[in-house]
C-alpha cells in the first residue's frame, strides 16, 4: 500500500498527516484555519488521495507557521508514500476552470524541487486568510515532496476562485502523476533508472 504517516512537532506547530495515494479522496483535514481546510479538502478530493491532517499551530500569532508546516509534512508524506516511484506516470498537468478563474498546473515528481507560482491573487485576504500563504504552502509542499511544480493563473478576478482553482488543478495533476502506468508498471520512469 502506498501510504504514509508523518508527525512533526516544533515549538510552533504539532502536525500529523496520514495519506493513502490509492484512496478514493476521503478526507478529514483540521488545521484551525478554515479556508486552508477547504483547500486541503479540494486537494484530497480531486487527487483521489485519502488525507487526514491534524494541525495545532500558533494561530494566536498568525496562520503562517501552521500553513507552511502543513505543507512540509504533506510533502514528506507524499515522498514517503511514493517510495522508489516504480511504475508511476510521474508527470501531471491540468487546466482547471472555476467560474472566472482558469489555472494551469504542470508538475513532475522529479525529486528536483522547483516552484513557479504565478497566481497574482488580487486581494491580500480571503476572509481572514492571508493569500500570500498560498505560495508558502506550495513552496513547502514542492520542496519536501520533491516536486517540480508550476502553477499559473491564465484568467480570474475573484481571489477565492483563483486559489481554489489552483488547488484543484494541482490535485488533478497530482492524481495523474501518482497513478500507475499499466504499460510500464514495473519500471522507474527515468532513463537514469532512479528518481
Ligand atoms: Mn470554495
Amino acid at each position: 500500500m502506498r501510504t504514509a504517516k508523518i508527525t512533526r512537532s516544533t515549538a510552533e506547530t504539532d502536525i500529523s498527516v496520514e495519506i493513502n495515494l490509492d484512496g478514493t479522496g476521503v478526507y478529514d483535514n483540521q488545521t484551525g484555519v478554515g479556508f486552508f481546510d477547504h483547500m486541503l479538502d479540494q486537494l484530497a478530493r480531486h487527487a483521489l488521495i485519502d488525507m487526514k491532517i491534524s494541525a495545532k499551530g500558533d494561530l494566536h500569532i498568525d496562520d503562517h507557521h501552521t500553513v507552511e508546516d502543513t505543507g512540509i509534512a504533506l510533502g514528506q508524506a507524499l515522498a514517503e508514500a511514493l517510495g522508489d516511484k516504480r511504475g508511476i506516470r510521474r508527470y501531471g498537468e491540468c487546466h482547471l476552470a472555476m467560474d472566472d478563474a482558469q489555472v494551469r498546473c504542470a508538475l513532475d515528481l522529479s525529486a528536483r524541487p522547483f516552484l513557479i507560482c504565478n497566481l497574482e491573487i488580487p486581494t491580500q485576504k480571503i476572509g481572514t486568510f492571508d493569500t500570500e500563504l498560498v505560495r508558502e504552502f506550495f513552496q513547502a509542499f514542492s520542496t519536501h515532496g520533491g516536486i517540480t511544480l508550476h502553477i499559473d493563473r491564465l484568467h480570474g478576478f475573484n481571489s477565492h476562485h483563483i486559489v481554489e482553482a489552483a488547488f484543484k488543478a494541482v490535485a488533478r495533476a497530482l492524481r495523474s502523476a501518482v497513478e500507475t502506468d499499466p504499460r510500464k508498471s514495473d519500471a522507474i520512469p527515468s532513463t537514469k533508472g532512479t528518481l
